[in-house]
Parts: C-alpha cells; structure tokens; sequence
C-alpha cells in the first residue's frame, strides 16, 4: 500500500518523518504542501489534516499526523530497524530527547508563531529572526547538557541510530537555516555529523529537496 507524506521542503518536521521513511526504507510519495503560502489552510488539506500543519503521513484509510506518532506508527508498521528501543527506560529517554525539540523548542519557531508575532506585537523581521535564533539556542544549550550526562556513543542510545537522533538532527537543521554557531555545542554537533554522513539524513535534509530547488532557482 503506497505511503503518501504531505510535507514541504523546509519543514523540519516533515524532515523527521522523511529521515524515518528513509531509514525504514519504506517508499513514500511525498506531496508538498506550500505552508509559506498558507496552503495548510486550504479546504482541500483541511481534509486531509485538521491540523492544518505538516507532516501528515496517509496510509491507506489512515491519516496520521504529529511526527512523533507518525514515527512511533512506523516502528509498528516495520519492525526493522527500530527506531525505538525496547528497554522500557531507554525507550522513555529516547522519547524525552525527541520532544526536547519536538514539544518544546520547534513550535516556538513555526511560521504560525513568526507571523502572530508580526500581526500581534508588531515584530520586524530582525525581531523574528532573532526569537527563533533564542529558542533554537535554548534548545541546542538543553541537548548539550543532556549529552554531556549520556554521551552519544555513537548515537544518543548507543549502536543504533534512532528516533533522538532524527530529532535532534532536525533540531540541527533549523539551527543551520539560521546560520547559527554550534561551537559551543560540540556534542550536539558530533552527533549531527554522524547522522548527516548516512544517506537517510543527508537526501533528506532540505536543501536536497525538489521545493527547494525550485526556489533556489527562482
Ligand atoms: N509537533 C508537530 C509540528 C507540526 C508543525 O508545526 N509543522 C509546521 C512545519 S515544521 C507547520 O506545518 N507549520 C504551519 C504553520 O505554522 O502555520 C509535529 O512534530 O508534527
């Protein structure tokens, strides 16, 4: 049964779940939804998520959305590799390194919070830029911390790359959109590289995908 993800290109969350497709090796259609231009509110991807946010991952009369739980159903849908551990507290650490960027550094930065702080508080660009460079910083400065108790060997829970990984990837991603320096989070950065360097990371990272290089062109 075909796999469609609704995503877009600079959506990091959408970049968690293509990272999960990918390392599952699960093939997926992907369909853009443009949420620059607000197409997340269109009645016709109203349909598809209430949401109205990306990703949201359809399989068959399933309609999955929020990153984490869209992960999580894929661990189910194919066991191999897992991307959650089976031990109940690594499985629980896992997870809490996931929503360190997933509940709350990410939604701090989405474009419906960027453009509330235009239309509400009168935020310039300058401003806004700088909110999310705050919150992205906060949230590298946590994973720091919490690698530099646990450290990533090579991954955040050990041999097998997994959910922490894909998430604080992402987490890495919105940090280098905003030209941020990781020097002072070398432990954050080392695991970044180790993910960039597998193919499940780096084809979807998104510079490499087709939105973004149409709009590089344009
Ligand atoms: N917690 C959600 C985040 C979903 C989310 O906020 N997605 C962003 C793109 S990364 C979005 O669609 N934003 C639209 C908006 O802010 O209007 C997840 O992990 O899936």
């Amino acid at each position: 049964m075909t796999l469609r993800l609704y995503g877009f290109w600079r959506s990091i969350a959408s970049f968690r779940v293509r990272v999960a497709l990918k390392l599952k090796e699960l093939p997926f259609q992907e369909i853009p939804v443009d949420i620059l231009s607000g197409d997340q509110f269109c009645s016709d991807y109203d349909a598809v998520n209430a949401e109205r946010v990306v990703p949201t991952l359809v399989h068959g009369e399933h309609r999955l959305f929020q990153s984490l739980a869209i992960i999580e159903y894929l661990d189910d849908l194919k066991a191999e590799p897992r991307l959650l551990p089976s031990d109940p507290a690594d499985r629980a650490y896992a997870r809490s390194l996931a929503l360190v960027t997933v509940a709350d550094a990410h939604p701090l930065v989405t474009p419906r919070v960027r453009n509330h702080l235009i239309r509400m508080l009168g935020a310039n660009a300058k401003s806004v830029e700088d909110w999310a460079g705050h919150w992205t910083i906060e949230g590298l400065a946590t994973y720091e911390r919490l690698l530099d108790r646990r450290p990533p060997a090579p991954f955040a829970l050990g041999q097998q790359v997994g959910l922490a990984d894909i998430c604080l990837a992402g987490q890495i991603v919105g940090a280098r959109f905003l030209k941020l320096d990781l020097t002072p989070f070398p432990r954050v950065a080392g695991l970044a590289d180790q993910c960039f360097a597998m193919p499940a990371f780096a084809t979807s990272h998104p510079f490499e995908q087709p939105g973004y290089k149409t709009t590089a062109a344009s």
